[in-house]
């Protein structure tokens, strides 16, 4: 599980304006994200392993959770804190299929891109679940926008993790309507000082929406 007023940083090292993701991630560590992602679509398995490998050894000395993108095999091979699967994902491996291999004592999210999806998700055997994107991203060519977001927030039954273009500029916006966890790129990754964005970054999420953690 997951806890409530997470910062979730993840990774991409083409957006990282030439850093290191492992430089990047210890600066993003040293900052307090809660959670970190390990999504590097241009790397080959072995090189996810060897990334994932020193990540999971990272985030541990921070007490942080370590969540390794679309395969729950290198999730469990590296022993990482879970896996995060996209709707793509989910037509390869089922929930329950990926269940079976990292186990019940990890954590598995996925992420949604409409309130039917998210209803979907909220029924199904995950243990948070990433809705967006909220805003314009680089990473997606549509985006749907934060209508939805008091919506799935009143059906959820775990966690959800808001997600897609989010920054210091516009995340108050999501969190006056009850989001309590964030996820980001490069609000985080480009920031020219990363542990002060990161900084910043929760302590506007404590303000809004978690006085009391
Ligand atoms: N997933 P940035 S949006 C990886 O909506 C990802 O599922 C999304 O990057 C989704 O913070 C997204 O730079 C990109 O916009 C997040």
């Amino acid at each position: 599980m997951i806890k409530d007023c997470s910062l979730y940083f993840v990774t991409g090292q083409d957006s990282s304006n030439g850093r290191d993701t492992v430089e990047v991630v210890t600066e993003a560590l040293n900052g307090g994200v809660d959670i970190v992602q390990m999504r590097e679509k241009g790397l080959e398995k072995n090189k996810l392993i060897l990334l994932g490998m020193k990540l999971v050894d990272l985030c541990k000395k921070y007490d942080a959770v370590f969540i390794v993108n679309d395969d729950p095999y290198i999730a469990k091979e590296i022993n990482a804190d879970g896996v995060h699967l996209g709707q793509e994902d989910i037509m390869k491996i089922s929930i329950d299929e990926a269940r079976k291999i990292v186990g019940t004592e990890k954590i598995i999210g996925v992420s949604t891109h409409s309130v039917s999806q998210f209803t979907l998700a909220n029924e199904s055997d995950v243990d948070y679940i990433a809705y967006g994107p909220v805003f314009v991203t680089k990473t997606k060519d549509y985006y749907i926008g934060v209508d939805g977001v008091e919506k799935v927030l009143k059906i959820a039954n775990k966690p959800v993790v808001f997600i897609g273009g989010i920054n210091e500029k516009n995340v108050d916006a999501l969190l006056e309507k009850g989001a309590k966890n964030v996820a980001m790129i490069r609000a985080i990754s480009q920031a020219e000082k990363i542990t002060d964005t990161v900084i910043s970054l929760k302590e506007m999420i404590k303000k809004g929406q978690c006085r009391d953690y």
